[in-house]
């Protein structure tokens, strides 16, 4: 949040020389996150791809439903946003458990 006290790029580090400045920045970065994202296709059952959001993504059944509608409708979606890796742990997951029930649902890693 700019401007909140003690915020790493708020007004604080303004009045700090440039060097410092640029090392209190360094050393609060956030890391990168990822986004895991699913594709939609034909032969996953809808129920299949809302437990796996649940199961998987820690998703609460509601938002589960409406993430697998979001990708049904417009052919992604975004079930998760990680480190790289564990977004890639993920999609590991993901694949591994719609190979082992014989569906084609794929699922890929894309920087926020
Ligand atoms: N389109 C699938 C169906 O009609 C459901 C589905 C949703 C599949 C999301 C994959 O990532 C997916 N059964």
């Amino acid at each position: 949040m700019a401007g909140t006290p003690n915020t790493p790029g708020g007004d604080r580090d303004r009045r700090r020389d440039g060097a410092v400045q640029e090392k209190e920045r360094e050393k609060v970065a956030k890391p990168p996150k990822y986004k895991v994202v699913l594709y939609n296709d034909d032969y996953t059952p809808m129920e299949f791809v809302v437990a796996l959001l649940e199961q998987i993504f820690k998703k609460p059944p509601v938002e589960a439903n409406a993430v697998m509608l979001k990708i049904h409708k417009s052919g992604k979606g975004v079930a998760g946003i990680y480190t790289l890796d564990v977004a890639e742990t993920k999609v590991a997951n993901v694949h591994q458990l719609a190979e082992k029930n014989g569906y084609p649902l794929r699922a890929g890693v894309e920087e926020e």
